[in-house]
């Protein structure tokens, strides 16, 4: 079925936490040092008990994109759940309410976290898991891990190494002006041919080719957003110029900017974040859109509630290229799920095969939770 079509009724009750939970190692990226992440957590209920769960994983400041935990928050509380109370007077499919929230402009983070909520409750309420509304085939997903900038070089190399022990299939480098070229060189040197790539977080422009044109040297997978956020056609110029292949990221909000930055020559490759392009039934049509080879799961640091779903995500045979999605003891300790996700000595995560494998616990979501604020629906 297409997850357009799935009706949805008999709602009762919508919650957001907002919580706060440190990270085990900070992160930086070419914006900035992140202690902490601070997304909202969506609960939906319905009247037969059943319950959804889904994740806005924006980030505190505007320094990844517009979207940041008080817009997500106000245009959910305001717009968002007034538009879903409204429309739950009868059953409404997906598409319907999809349709609603095209008026509300933008604001992707804000709609994938009630969106995935209320596809969490549509397969429990039918005891579909989640993985097969999303057509996942595989038992297994190989994974990556995204490294922010370090101290130095040796600190970096120690990371590395940690996560190349534990099985981590590919390694991506956050770079930024004058944490490239030189770190690139040295880890070639170190670790040799390992899958590695590299995420500039916007941080460079066209005058900085040069570089572009050096690393080129260096075999990476891909470059991951070199220039503006809000910049497809930028790219397409840089793309002409270079031979690795470039992946957009922050770029891309919806399906057709996929599709048509690929088609266009402006990238590569796409990284999906579901909460960037506006949720699940978005990112799953880039996936069958594009086809394998051409994308890969991002992340946003996600708590457990959104690293499940983007495993699931990952379950379709369109992700053929490791993931940012790395194992919970990566980022939080303890989690919010358990039992907590765990990659293998291989770099696999295993594919939660029904919607009970995990659960969400929570008493400690309510004890770091900031505001808890409750809807009627
Ligand atoms: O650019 O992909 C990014 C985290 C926060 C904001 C932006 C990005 C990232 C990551 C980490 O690279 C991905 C993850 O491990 O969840
Ligand atoms: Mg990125």
């Amino acid at each position: 079925m297409d997850l357009s079509n799935i009706e949805l009724s008999n709602l009762k009750s919508i919650t957001l936490r907002e919580i706060q939970l440190p990270l085990v190692h900070p992160f930086t990226t070419s914006f900035g040092q992140q202690d902490y992440t601070h997304p909202i957590i969506i609960e939906i209920q319905d009247n037969d008990g059943n319950i959804g769960w889904g994740e806005t994983s924006v980030m505190k400041s505007p320094s990844y994109c517009y979207e940041t935990l008080d817009t997500a928050w106000s245009v959910q509380t305001n717009f968002l759940i007034p538009t879903l109370q409204l429309i739950n007077n009868t059953s409404f499919t997906l598409k319907e309410l999809k349709s609603d929230w095209l008026k509300i402009r933008g604001h992707e983070f804000a709609k994938s976290g009630i969106e995935a909520a209320l596809l969490s409750l549509y397969s429990n309420s039918n005891s579909i898991s989640l993985g097969k509304l999303f057509k996942s085939t595989k038992s297994k997903i190989p994974t990556g891990v995204s490294l922010g900038i370090q101290k130095n070089i040796d600190t970096l190399i120690d990371r590395i190494n940690y996560f190349n022990n534990k099985g981590y299939q590919r390694i991506k480098l956050k770079i930024k002006p004058n944490w490239d070229v030189k770190i690139i060189k040295a880890i070639r040197k170190e670790f040799g041919d390992i899958q590695l790539m590299v995420d500039a977080n916007s941080a460079y422009t066209l005058d900085d080719l040069p570089i572009f044109l050096t690393l080129d040297q260096y075999e990476l997978m891909m470059i991951e957003q070199p220039l503006d956020y809000n910049d497809i056609l930028l790219h397409k110029k840089l793309q002409d110029e270079i031979s690795t292949p470039i992946c957009l990221d922050e770029s891309i909000h919806n399906p057709n900017d996929a599709k048509l930055s690929i088609e266009h020559g402006a990238c590569k490759i796409i990284n999906i974040k579901p909460g960037r392009v506006g949720g699940y039934s978005n990112a799953i049509k880039i996936a069958e859109d594009l086809g394998k080879d051409k994308v890969w799961c991002g992340g946003m640091l996600e708590t457990g509630i959104g690293r499940v779903q983007n495993i699931l995500l990952q379950a379709k045979e369109e992700f053929t290229i490791p993931g940012d999605t790395s194992g919970s003891n990566r980022y939080y300790s303890p989690d919010i799920i358990t039992p907590e996700v765990i990659v293998d000595q291989d770099g696999f995560i295993e594919v939660p095969s029904d919607n009970n494998a995990f659960q969400v616990n929570v008493d400690m979501l309510n004890k770091i939770s900031n505001q808890i604020l409750t809807y009627k629906l």
